[in-house]
């Protein structure tokens, strides 16, 4: 059950990516997610492109199923990373933070898919037109840098669009939210919050304690006004970026205050002036699963609750 198109073109058994955070998602959390039968994905977003390689490497180590590289397009070193990404021959590619359509050309004629993360509906026909093999449609629950419609808005419209496959993103981390997505058309889901508390996942342990505490209304959207808003957990960076974000401070000013926040939280510990980066689905989770207990617990509560849902209201 739940084998679509994604499944073929990623080749692999469930229609289950894991996307790709910065600082956060290694080759061991990829690697770990594409042996339980769903999609790692190696995050390029603060790598150098040999830092990339090596990570390639150590994936193929581990295991011996496809699993994909995701490309922040903001990277300083985009360029030599797509050069990595090619020459490694990663076979499923997956892009935020902008436009991949440079690149396209390239990827295609490496063989290497390329499926986007949209935020819009109008990129997510300019990606089709531009020969993407699938699209994530990524709603405003997610947490990192975000668009400003939620999921239950615009997968359905993503999926009227295109013909081309629609993996869902944002506030999906169990059962229901992966049928949820499937009742919307798409053909797959995206979950970030869910594999960062997970026991593979590397991260800091301070990051995941805040994860297991945090409730709904725990995060926040910063950088609205300098054009890159950005989820995360409320803490005092959050609160420095609101105060200057109020007082009219400069977009370079406001921008200075997240130049390696990321990094201060997952790499060092420091959840009060790192980013905590979050979906809002952070409220509903509370313990760190394995990468295959969750990926398990999710096609089988699917499963279940379709089966269900069927009896109580199917006649
Ligand atoms: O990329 C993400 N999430 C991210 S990237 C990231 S690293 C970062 N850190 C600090 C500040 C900014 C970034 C943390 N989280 N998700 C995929 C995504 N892409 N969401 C939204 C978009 C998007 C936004 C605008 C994609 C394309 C786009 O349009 C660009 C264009 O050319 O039209």
């Amino acid at each position: 059950m739940f084998r679509t198109r994604v499944c073929d073109i990623c080749e692999i058994e469930y229609p289950i990516f894991q996307g790709g955070m910065a600082w956060v998602s290694d080759y061991y959390l990829a690697a770990s997610v594409s042996e339980a039968g769903g999609l790692g994905i190696i995050a390029a977003g603060h790598l150098t492109p040999e830092e990339l390689r090596e990570q390639i490497k150590k994936a193929r180590e581990m295991t011996s199923k496809t699993f994909g590289v995701n490309l922040m397009l903001m990277s300083p070193y985009i360029d030599d990373i797509v050069k990595v990404v090619i020459e490694e021959k990663v076979k499923v590619v997956t892009t935020g933070a902008g436009s991949p359509g440079k690149y396209m050309k390239a990827f295609k004629e490496a063989g290497i898919k390329v499926i986007p993360v949209v935020a819009s509906v109008s990129l997510a026909k300019r990606m089709e037109r531009e020969g993407a093999d699938a699209i994530i449609a990524e709603g405003m629950e997610s947490g990192g840098h975000i668009g400003d419609i939620t999921t239950m808005v615009l997968v359905p419209q993503v999926v009227d669009a295109v013909s081309i496959p629609v993996i869902a993103a944002g506030g999906i981390a169990d059962g229901r939210g992966f049928l949820a997505a499937f009742c919307l058309g798409a053909e797959g889901v995206q979950m970030g919050t869910r594999f960062v508390l997970s026991k593979e996942c590397r991260v800091h342990q301070n990051w995941k304690e805040v994860y297991k505490k945090a409730k709904d209304r725990d995060t926040v959207v910063t950088g609205v006004t300098t054009g890159h808003p950005v989820r995360a957990i409320r803490n005092k960076l959050t609160r420095k970026f609101e105060e200057l974000e109020r007082s009219g401070a400069s977009k370079e000013e406001i921008e200075r205050l997240g130049i390696g926040a990321l990094k201060k939280a997952a790499l060092e510990g420091d959840v009060e002036w790192g980013s905590v980066m979050a979906g809002q689905i952070v409220g509903m989770l509370d313990k760190e699963m394995s990468v295959k207990e969750i990926i398990d617990s999710i096609m089988n509560e699917a499963v279940e609750l379709l089966r269900k849902l069927y009896m109580e209201h199917g006649r």
